[in-house]
């Protein structure tokens, strides 16, 4: 059998973690970590075993952490109760869809983050933009996966319009239905790493995640054929287990992506268009037909695209903290 610590470790347990626990509540409690989150129930797996619990903590104010899939908790061993969610190494949220004043957590203590999108016409490469630059404001390493290579007889020009976002940017080309092609991503979930996907709906996220562990456990569905849109065919975000011990967290396709506080990932990603802009006349210079712009003249002159501009200047601006109006006395 293997020792709790193995067991802990496999779960990507490690001294960041450890360290936040005192010697008190370590005779107390035991740390787990969430594998997926229900309407009131969370299931979660620790040295012991995988069980569901309340995601609710006694005690804890509004203003507290609440667990999300990837976090590791502390539970009393006395009341199988949460006590506390323990700091996160990253979390990756965005603009709850519907109401822009809430953010929603997608996923925490996460290790890389592969970002999903295949070889057809629901390629987009401002959508591609949106994920990276979630990717570097929490700071984790994303992959460009392109899926459906069997697809298309060009999938070096898909693959090509993926790495002009950023030099260096890692872009991997496969068929996520078979398994000698989505091999190549295995090095990316070691022992106790995890891996996140995201991505549309219907760009093959679960199938990947089906091929890599070598089972067809989980739900796929064939795509509209009309657009190349998926059908939301995955409900709940979910860590799900490879042999060799490293973890592929599945989520559901995002009809959007609305990034918040996100200005550090967008000056990465766009640091041309930054980098540009420190020879504008102005400091406060909007980019917009200002005498002495530096970002226009670029644009005149070849050197950066009136498209990226386009696209930095959208996510700049949806990136704007939205107000929270106070509640109006009756
Ligand atoms: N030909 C081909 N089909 C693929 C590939 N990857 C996925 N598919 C198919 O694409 C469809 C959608 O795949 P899913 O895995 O359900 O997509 P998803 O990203 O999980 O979608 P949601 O759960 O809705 O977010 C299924 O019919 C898959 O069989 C691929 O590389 N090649
Ligand atoms: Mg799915
Ligand atoms: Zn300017």
């Amino acid at each position: 059998m293997k020792s709790t610590d193995e067991t802990l470790e496999e779960l990507g347990w490690n001294s960041f973690f450890s360290e936040q626990v005192s010697v008190e509540e370590a005779q107390q409690c035991h740390p787990v970590r969430v594998m997926s989150v229900h309407r009131g129930e969370i299931a979660v797996a620790g040295a012991r075993a995988q069980l569901s619990i309340s995601p609710y903590i006694p005690g804890a104010s509004p203003s507290d952490d609440h667990p999300t899939v990837g976090d590791w908790l502390l539970v009393a061993d006395a009341t199988a109760m949460p006590t506390r969610v323990l700091r996160r190494i990253n979390l990756f949220k965005r603009r709850a869809p519907g109401d822009p004043r809430k953010e929603q957590m997608i996923a925490a203590n996460i290790d890389t983050l592969f970002i999903v999108a295949s070889c057809n016409q629901d390629f987009n490469v401002a959508r591609l933009e949106r994920y990276l630059v979630l990717a570097r404001e929490v700071g984790v390493n994303p992959v460009v996966v392109l899926t459906k290579t069997d697809l298309t007889d060009t999938p070096e020009g898909f693959a090509d319009a993926a790495r002009a976002i950023e030099p260096g940017l890692r872009v991997e080309t496969i068929n996520g239905r078979d398994p000698a092609s989505a091999a190549r991503l295995a090095a990316y979930c070691g022992k106790g790493k995890t891996v996140a996907l995201l991505g549309s709906s219907g760009v093959g996220k679960s199938t990947l995640v089906n091929t890599l562990r070598g089972s067809d456990s989980i739900a796929t569905q064939a795509i509209r054929a009309s657009d190349d849109t998926g059908r939301h065919t995955t409900t709940v975000r979910e860590m799900h287990r490879l042999d060799h011990g490293g973890w592929l967290l599945d989520t559901p396709g995002m009809r959007e992506l609305q990034l918040s506080d996100a200005g550090d990932g967008i000056a990465e990603i766009f640091d041309d268009f930054i980098l540009a802009a420190q020879d504008c006349r102005f400091s406060n210079c909007a980019h917009g037909g200002e005498p002495g712009c530096a970002v226009q003249a670029a644009i005149a002159e070849g050197r950066l695209t009136s498209e990226r501009f386009n696209r930095w200047r959208q996510l700049a601006a949806e990136d704007v903290v939205v107000p929270v109006y106070p509640k109006r006395r009756r």
